[in-house]
């Protein structure tokens, strides 16, 4: 297989891929990114057409995105575009074209009916009816594919995908917002307002976005109590499915009147291990749904079975906005897949709620960010990092692991 090399992305790579083709890539990864929020339980796929002979050569004459509910493939949608001049041209692909018949044909065989004479392509697809059968398919049918061109930003794109595809378990990021000593609130006694905001404006409104890119939030009572938080997607986007707001409440405490239960649209579901009937039938009567799950050794609700029960119902990513405990839970817990901190610069001091509570989630948490990859995000800084890549175990079309 030809790997374009990740060192020399924006030079001329091995395999013969050039400038223009991590530039056209860079086009198809922009399309692929207006079907966050749409594409799910699909993977988000862009793909460009460039012509490469008659008068329109060099010329883009297609483009394509993954919507859900429109069913096309980004590759149909291009091609339906570019029409004849798809004959002998480059199509550009941010995830293998398909290869199998699902609720569409397979795209590997579209690309071949059109008669394109090249097609570069980000990454392999994760799914395993996929995974290299149609690269290998286009092969055979002589025409030449590069593939890795972008690669990273294709698999940071889809990890929701990946790792629900192949284990049908959602991809959970943890979203921290803490103080630079790594705390997440005052002390209760402490007399300042709750909630407390801890980081800028930009900082929640990329919190926004993040909801946005999610399929559900998951917090616990502890943080519902403490802040009566909303947790919707007020990022303005569009969105196929609406964020299903998650709160793990094994003993039922939900209060009625809060922000959650009195916004509650199909959109809130409560997970605990109590049977109480009482509560159950006046948080179902305001719309909340309410699932009995099985106790862990401590008595509270699974995190696995839950984790379980949302893939199931097809939510490929989930975003944990938890208090100090259900932070270290997850953590050092093992469910966490990336990790995305927020750090303002001011400080709350020793004593108050750190950011991962428990002393096994400490080194973890202490680890995350030493590791994570920094930018500016306005007055704050964001790191993030990924904690368990769901590509890892993703088989190459030339059968190796990454
Ligand atoms: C592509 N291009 O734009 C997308 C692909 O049920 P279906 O027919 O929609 O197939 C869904 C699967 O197809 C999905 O799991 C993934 O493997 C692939 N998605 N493939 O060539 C696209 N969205
Ligand atoms: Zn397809």
């Amino acid at each position: 297989m030809k790997h374009a090399s990740k060192q020399n992305e924006g030079m001329a790579a091995e395999g013969g891929c050039g400038e223009s083709d991590f530039r056209w890539m860079a086009r198809a990864l922009e399309l692929a990114r207006r079907g966050v929020g749409l594409a799910a339980p699909n993977p988000v796929v862009g793909c460009v057409i460039v012509a490469r002979d008659g008068t329109r050569d060099g010329a883009c004459v297609g483009e394509g995105w993954h919507e859900y509910d429109r069913r096309d493939h980004a590759e149909i949608v291009a091609l339906r575009e570019a029409g004849e001049c798809a004959r002998g041209a480059v199509a550009y692909v941010t995830l293998e074209p398909c290869s199998h018949t699902g609720r569409t044909g397979p795209c590997a065989v579209a690309l071949c009916k059109a008669g394109v004479g090249r097609v570069v392509v980000a990454t392999v697809d994760a799914n395993p009816l996929v995974a290299g059968r149609g690269m290998a398919l286009l092969r055979e049918a002589g025409i030449a594919v590069d593939c890795a061109v972008g690669e990273r930003e294709a698999r940071q794109l889809n990890e929701g995908f990946a790792r629900w595809i192949g284990t049908r378990r959602p991809f959970v990021t943890q979203k921290v917002a803490m103080t630079r000593d790594g705390r997440i609130a005052p002390r209760l006694d402490a007399g300042l307002p709750q909630p407390f905001w801890i980081t800028s404006e930009a900082s929640r409104d990329e919190v926004q976005r993040m909801r946005h890119a999610s399929d559900a939030v998951l917090t616990g009572i502890g943080t519902v109590l403490a802040d009566d938080p909303l947790l919707t997607d007020r990022s303005g986007l569009r969105r196929r499915r609406r964020l299903l707001r998650v709160v793990l409440d094994s003993q039922l405490r939900l209060p009625p009147d809060s922000r959650l239960v009195q916004s509650a649209n199909e959109d809130v579901l409560v997970c605990t291990v109590s049977g109480d009937r009482e509560r159950m039938a006046v948080l179902r009567a305001r719309g909340v749904e309410v699932e009995r799950f099985e106790p862990d050794h401590a008595g509270r609700v699974s995190i696995e079975a839950v984790l379980a029960h949302l893939g199931e119902r097809e939510m490929l990513s989930v975003m944990t906005e938890c208090g100090s405990e259900l932070n270290g839970a997850l953590l050092a817990g093992g469910f966490v897949d990336r990790c995305t901190c927020f750090v303002a610069q001011s400080m709350l001091g020793v004593d108050a709620v750190p950011a991962w509570g428990g002393v096994a989630s400490e080194e973890t948490g202490a680890r995350v960010l030493r590791n994570a990859e920094w930018s500016a995000s306005g007055m704050d800084r964001r790191g993030t990092v990924l904690v368990r890549d769901p590509w890892a175990r993703v088989t190459e079309p030339d059968g190796t692991v990454d």
